[in-house]
């Protein structure tokens, strides 16, 4: 049994992730907790503890964040979370159980690490401001933490960033707040980071819902699929708002390691104007495990049979 903290920033994978994660059975969720970067946090902590009541099994507390980024995320991705919150699915009891703590996410995770009698993998599917938070408050918590698992950065000449001021090296979720890569990679914690190499390789397509939508009688297929509809699939080309299954790549990896390919690599973040947030591949540099190839085939169909059990 995998005893995961949960740190997500409010995009449609970002709750599709959290979903999975309920119903993996080798898998003892401790806590959630909400970053506004990539969606609004209002909507984002209402629809985690609606997704946690209508398909969690035990109670799961929800944070919210009081972490602010260096790179907003564009308004229209941001939306995303409030038509989460506002599927029927989620909203027929006309009731919210979950508890939300009181106390900020980062503070929230020490709380929960510290309580732990084993030890913690933490899962991050948004920028790493509320760990580089936790690290500086509370140093005891990094030998209570088997790994970081972290959605973010790449190593390709050209990331997912189309910004004023930036190169378009980097990867979204380290650009947000490169400052808070560079403070997790002076840990010592282990890091495996599933970077763009691998995620470019399941993007959401019209084969990926069609398939979905066949099997729609299954409520948490037909759930993954409603969540879905709020993104653009990739048709013709690549555009900056073609989606990819990012961060259920990284939430699946962690159920079922077998899925990807993992390699070690030095790395360096770089903090400064125009490639902040980007990561260079250097012989001193601290070491990660980049996971940089998918069984594109063997996930989908894991992701799937998963949403197939509600
Ligand atoms: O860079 C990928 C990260 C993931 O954690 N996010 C989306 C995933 O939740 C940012 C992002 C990059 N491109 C996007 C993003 C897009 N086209 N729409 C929404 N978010
Ligand atoms: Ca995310």
């Amino acid at each position: 049994m995998k005893h995961i903290y949960f740190n997500h920033d409010a995009g449609i994978d970002d709750l599709v992730s959290l979903f999975l994660l309920l119903q993996m059975r080798n898998v003892d969720l401790i806590g959630v907790s909400v970053i506004p970067a990539d969606g609004y946090a209002e909507p984002g902590v209402s629809a985690s503890r609606k997704i946690i009541d209508r398909f969690g099994k035990s109670q799961v507390e929800v944070a919210e964040s009081n972490s602010r980024g260096v790179h907003p995320f564009p308004k229209e991705w941001r939306m995303h979370p409030f038509f989460v919150d506002a599927l029927p699915i989620l909203n027929e009891s006309g009731k919210v159980e979950t508890p939300l703590s009181p106390l900020p996410a980062h503070q929230h995770m020490i709380q929960k690490i510290r309580e732990n009698e084993e030890s913690t993998t933490l899962l991050f599917t948004g920028p790493l401001t509320d760990l580089a938070r936790a690290l500086d408050e509370a140093p005891d918590i990094e030998d209570k933490i088997e790994k970081l698992v972290w959605m973010g950065g790449t190593f390709l000449d050209v990331g997912n960033v189309q910004e004023p001021e930036h190169d378009g090296t980097a990867e979204w979720n380290a650009y947000w707040d490169p400052e808070a890569v560079s403070r997790v990679w002076k840990s010592s914690l282990t890091i495996e980071m599933v970077a763009l190499e691998s995620t470019n390789q399941v993007p959401l397509t019209i084969d990926v819902r069609n398939h979905w939508a066949s099997l729609r009688r299954y409520t948490g297929v037909d759930f993954v699929g409603q969540c879905y509809a709020a993104c653009p699939p990739l048709v013709h080309i690549e555009t900056n708002s073609t989606y990819y299954l990012w961060d259920v790549l990284t939430t699946a990896s962690v159920g079922n390691k077998d899925l990807v390919k993992m390699r070690q690599v030095t790395s360096q973040v770089v903090t400064e104007r125009p490639s902040q947030g980007r990561l260079i591949e250097e012989e001193s540099g601290r070491p990660v495990h980049v996971v940089y190839d998918v069984d594109g085939e063997a996930f989908f169909g894991y992701i799937t049979e998963l949403a197939k059990r509600v």
